[in-house]
């Protein structure tokens, strides 16, 4: 079954949860190293499974490999009892397994199951890989009872929020239960909606029913951001003021500006903070021990959808020049090298130019 509106998912999940049968285990899970839009969308299902599915068999919330921000959060508020952190507590198998924010099964998961909901805003699956012919972690197709994929919203979060919306307005009878706490996965939507739509800059108009729906749960828009906002450590707050100030002349090839520096650690912060004072291109090298450096270089959005310059591949040469390895894409790459040369600046300045010259002919 395939179903891309919310709504008509909001109608099946509703037969869904008067059919599941009592006893038959649930897992609610989100994809590996959860962001807050995957942890919040889980603990949203989660919520609505718990108010209004007559099932007293058990749910299982799974989020074991939670990043260090979530895991804060889930901490601050209590809400570590709820979540199954530990792949020694997972169950053998389930019935259901209710899958949001990603089209993969998480590594981590290889227990039985039966059947699959899924409800992601990520492009299907098979379109979403870089090498297509992979399809490890692909859900098995034969086993999704029903799947809302909806790319237009930019967070999993406001799907859920649509999702119990309908469902307050739909079943009249009042929660069977009432034991979490609506406002604080209220709140936890509205930070998952707010982080992956960067402040709404990535939403679509749809997005306001749902915030003022949740918002009248108890969701307060100036606390989200507050809490969204995570301060930068001070090293690496230290290591981008320290890139900037060691910036060389700002080098001109075509309408870009490149801008080269060296740091001790944080050579990614750093470039990302150049790109953000407006830079089209950022390198930054640090020393390593036995005479060896890393190399990291950024490119801005507008440089990357404007010429066919790959760093990824700059990077191939230069670690041939270097005698290193490297890796990367178009916009973000890396490379070590040996025998750090006392000009290693501008040699990678005039690699650059000629690089970068073929690619604006
Ligand atoms: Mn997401």
């Amino acid at each position: 079954m395939n179903i891309k509106k919310i709504n008509e998912f909001a109608e099946y999940f509703s037969e869904f949860m008067g059919m599941i049968r009592e006893n038959e285990p649930i897992a609610i899970i989100s994809h590996d190293n959860t962001d807050l839009d995957g942890a919040a969308a889980a603990l949203g299902i989660y919520l609505i499974l718990n108010y209004y599915a007559d099932h007293s068999g058990k749910i299982d919330l799974i989020l074991n490999k939670t990043n260090q921000f979530v895991t804060e959060i889930l901490q601050n508020e209590q809400l570590s009892e709820e979540i199954i952190i530990n792949e020694g507590d997972i169950r053998e198998e389930y019935n259901t397994l209710i899958i949001v924010d990603t089209p993969y099964l998480p590594p981590y998961f290889q227990k039985e199951f039966r059947h699959i909901i899924l409800v992601d805003h990520h492009l299907e699956a098979e379109n979403n890989r870089e090498d297509p012919s992979d399809l490890s972690g692909i859900l098995p197709i034969e086993k999704i009872l029903c799947k809302t994929v909806d790319s237009t919203a930019s967070s999993c979060s406001e799907m859920i929020g649509q999702l119990w919306k309908y469902l307050e307005v739909k079943i009249t009878i009042p929660p069977l239960k009432k034991s979490m706490d609506e406002s604080l996965i209220s709140q936890l939507l509205l930070m998952g909606i707010l982080m992956d739509s960067s402040g709404l800059k990535y939403s679509e108009n749809s997005v306001i029913p749902i915030l003022d729906f949740l918002i009248g749960k108890g969701a307060d828009l100036p606390t989200a951001r507050k809490l969204s906002i995570r301060d930068i450590p001070s090293d690496v707050k230290l290591a981008r003021i320290k890139g900037a100030i060691r910036c060389e002349e700002p080098i001109l090839i075509g309408e870009w500006i490149v801008l080269i520096t060296h740091v001790n650690s944080h050579e990614s912060a750093v470039c990302t903070a150049l790109l953000g004072l407006g830079t089209d291109l950022a390198f930054c090298i640090s020393k390593r021990k036995k005479k060896t450096f890393r190399l990291i270089a950024r490119a801005s959005e507008r440089f990357q959808h404007s010429n066919t310059f790959h760093l990824g591949k700059f990077m191939e040469k230069l670690a041939i020049i270097f005698n290193g390895n490297s890796g990367g894409h178009k916009g973000a790459a890396g490379m070590n090298g040996q025998n750090y040369p006392q000009d290693l600046k501008k040699q990678i300045i005039n690699e650059l130019k000629k690089e970068l010259n073929n690619s604006l002919l």
